[in-house]
């Protein structure tokens, strides 16, 4: 592209017009604005008026057009997952599998591209990105024998076990009929209304009450495929499988109190996270494990492997590593990208299959549904993003905005056409074809008809208290909490007695602390489908067992001002940039602070826009004069306290420290100095401090 030189003048009116140099060859096209036919325009600020001050004139097609576009740029947002943010990368397969599947992707040293999008379910495409939620995590493999979707959540399990009750979930759970509020979460009456009068959502329900629900980052979340599926090897055996993802990062979340303050701190909290972790080369890195177990396993245990509000323990299937996903390249622009991908789990290669999960059966229909109403055409699969990048070859044709210009008269087959000189088109290929399984689900399945569900998915609780059991005793509190949190904000009064009756088929401890919490009496225990059966704790199941004491891919806060000493300064910036995490100057003016030796620096973030909630951990690096200066501004005050409430290290200068009294700023393991401890202690939080800074349930 030439060099875009404008020229800036100014019109009749005092409107600013940056025009191509009037003098020139005016050979650049590119340099040239157009409309959309190509025709070049001449003035981007005035529309065509019958004289100065006349009415607009309908023969104006540069202003027709633009406007027509600009009418029509939204698209239908999705009916669950709407907000959410996507990324490219790289898939590379780093074990030899072949035994157990014949996919290309999965072969040793293989390397495939990807996109990622990441999700909220509930809220629309313009809310949060911290409200309490399942997060979407959805994988598009563009493999050299077609796509493969991976559409999976940040939970393994779901709310239901069949595919009919969709619908009334997501009706449920997003915004109320009639007053269109709340706009994301889960904490109102139809949601929970709903969820009590369906044991089934136990199990998801405990997890969507812990940490999980509120992650840190994408970049700190697992990927669960969530239903069982298969892989098929060359001879056509078949294993079940379930796919994780695990962040190289391990495991993090934020703290109830902070997930409700990044509300108001950055409504784009993980979206700004994973762009600027992509663009600064911080690639967010995940492995890729599957548990693989044969029929007999399946039929051993007492829950039913297709039932999706079930975990198979990875203490009773280890999972076995066999990839790695990197992402490295954040989208080009992002209506193009992130709002037009379409997923489909039915997008699957030679090498996996399905298997009867009547919840994975519905979406094998859904999704293609949803994308001819998002994106109106049946060849939504020809944009760039959605493309497969092996070559597509069909007899398909025709269609709304066909981008494809098909050469030949082959439109159908059989034909003869090759045999007489012309092109013939491609044809099918039983040896490398995709070719349905029925090692596994059993080649004359057959039965009666019916709408029935299997007997043994009529267990609801023994996973859901499996879960619980395996909790820190903070994850526990942070769980009854959030049940009460939530049931806190249900107006209906049948609604939270009937859910903790509910609970106490999970654990009686639980549901006693959340009828406390909600100050009502403990209600009659629900009647179980089926009495739970014990399972062993599984540590895997933990966010707190999982996470990993490092510095790396995290933000510190620097909040400095006045008089804040260079040395000290540039000490903690360097320490923390050694751990691999980024540094974020934070003061009063964003133009920056005059330093104890005279010299400015600048700031990344003014205080009042920079509270320590967007922070992995904070330091405060005051002289005494800057300390009595931010004593009087709350939002410093508030800086420390929250700081502390969430459970951060805190490192500080000797004289910050009447700023961290101001603040109630206690001290302890988390409380250092500006040294190698600060450093140590900006890895982890502090979570045996949280009794002395809030009840818990
Ligand atoms: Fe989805 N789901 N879903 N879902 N889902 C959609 O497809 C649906 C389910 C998941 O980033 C929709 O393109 C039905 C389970 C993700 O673009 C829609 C059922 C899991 C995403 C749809 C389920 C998911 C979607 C809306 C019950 C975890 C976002 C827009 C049978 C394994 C993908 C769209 C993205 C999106 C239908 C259940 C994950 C309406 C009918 C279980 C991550 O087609």
């Amino acid at each position: 592209m030439a060099d875009k030189i404008f020229d800036t003048e100014r019109g009749n009116g005092g409107e600013t017009h940056q025009r191509v140099p009037e003098a020139g060859a005016h050979g650049d096209p590119e340099a040239h604005l157009t409309t959309n036919q190509g025709i070049r325009v001449s003035d981007n600020q005035n529309s065509l008026r019958g004289g100065e001050r006349g009415p607009t004139l309908l023969e104006d097609f540069v202003l027709r057009e633009k406007i027509f576009h600009f009418d029509h740029e939204r698209i239908p947002e999705r009916i669950v997952h709407a907000r959410g943010s996507g990324a490219h990368g790289e898939f590379e397969a780093t074990e030899d599998i072949s035994d157990l599947t014949k996919a290309a992707l999965f072969r040793k040293g293989e390397k495939t591209p990807v996109f990622v999008r990441f999700s909220t379910v509930a809220g629309g495409a313009g809310s949060v990105d911290t409200p309490r939620d399942v997060r979407g995590f959805a994988v598009k493999f563009y493999t050299r024998e077609g796509n493969w979707d991976l559409v999976g959540n940040n939970i393994p399990v779901f709310f239901i076990q069949d595919a009919i009750k969709f619908p009334d979930l997501v009706h449920a759970v997003k915004m109320e009929a009639d007053r269109a509020y709340p706009q994301a979460g889960s904490a109102h009456d139809t949601f929970w209304d709903w969820a009590s009068l369906m044991p089934e959502t136990t199990h998801m329900l405990m997890w969507a009450m812990s940490d999980r629900a509120i992650p840190r980052s994408f970049r700190t979340m697992e990927g669960f495929g969530i239903h069982t599926f298969q892989l098929v090897n060359e001879q056509g055996e078949a294993h079940f499988v379930k796919f994780h993802w695990k962040p190289k990062l391990g495991l993090q979340s934020t703290i109830w109190d902070e997930a409700l303050k990044l509300q108001a701190a950055d409504n784009d909290y993980h979206r700004r996270d994973l762009f600027e972790a992509i663009a600064k080369g911080a690639y967010p890195e995940w492995e890729l494990g599957i548990q693989v177990f044969d029929q007999a396993f399946a039929d051993a245990q007492f829950y039913d492997v297709l039932d999706a509000t079930k975990v198979i323990p990875e203490e009773d299937v280890p999972v076995r590593i066999i990839g790695r996903m990197t992402l490295n390249r954040n989208p080009d622009n992002f209506f193009a990208e992130t709002e037009q991908v379409a997923f489909c789990p039915a997008n699957i290669v030679p090498g996996v299959d399905f298997t009867n999960d009547p919840l994975l059966q519905g979406r094998l229909f859904s999704y293609l549904d949803t994308q001819k109403s998002r994106l109106g055409t049946a060849n939504f699969h020809q944009l760039p993003v959605n493309a497969p990048k092996c070559p597509v070859m069909n007899f398909q044709r025709d269609g709304q905005m066909q981008m494809h210009v098909p050469k030949g008269r082959a439109n159908y087959e059989p034909n003869s056409l090759a045999a007489h000189g012309g092109e013939g088109g491609p044809r099918e290929c039983p040896v490398t074809g995709f070719r349905t399984s029925s090692a596994v689900t059993g080649g004359e399945e057959q039965g009666e008809k019916l709408r029935v569900r299997a007997e043994r998915f009529a267990d609801h609780y023994s996973h859901a208290r499996l879960f619980w059991s395996s909790q820190t005793e903070s994850e526990q509190a942070h769980i009854a909490s959030a049940f009460v949190f939530e049931l806190s904000k249900v107006m209906l009064d049948q609604v939270p007695p009937r859910m903790v009756g509910n609970l106490r088929n999970v654990d009686e401890g639980l549901a006693k602390r959340v009828a406390d919490g909600l100050g009502i009496p403990l209600p009659d225990k629900a009647e179980a489908a089926r009495e739970p059966t014990k399972m062993k704790p599984s540590d895997k199941l933990s966010i707190q067992k999982n996470m990993k004491a490092t510095l790396e891919g995290r933000q510190v806060g620097i909040l400095v001002a006045d008089g804040s000493d260079a040395a000290e300064v540039k000490a903690v910036v360097d320490a923390v940039k050694a751990a691999g995490a980024t540094p974020m100057i934070v003061a009063p003016k964003v133009g920056g602070v005059k330093l104890g030796n005279g010299k400015m620096l600048k700031a990344d973030g003014q205080l009042l826009g920079s509270p320590s909630q967007i922070f992995d951990a904070v330091a405060i690096v005051l002289s005494a004069e800057g300390c009595k200066a931010l004593l009087n501004e709350g939002a410093a005050v508030q800086f420390a306290m929250d700081a502390f409430g969430h459970l951060k290290a805190i490192g500080a200068s000797e004289a910050a420290r009447p700023l961290l009294d101001k603040a109630g700023v206690k001290p302890d393991a988390g409380v250092t100095g500006l040294g190698a401890d600060f450093i140590k202690a900006a890895a982890k939080r502090f979570y045996d401090r949280e009794p002395g800074v809030r009840m818990l349930a």
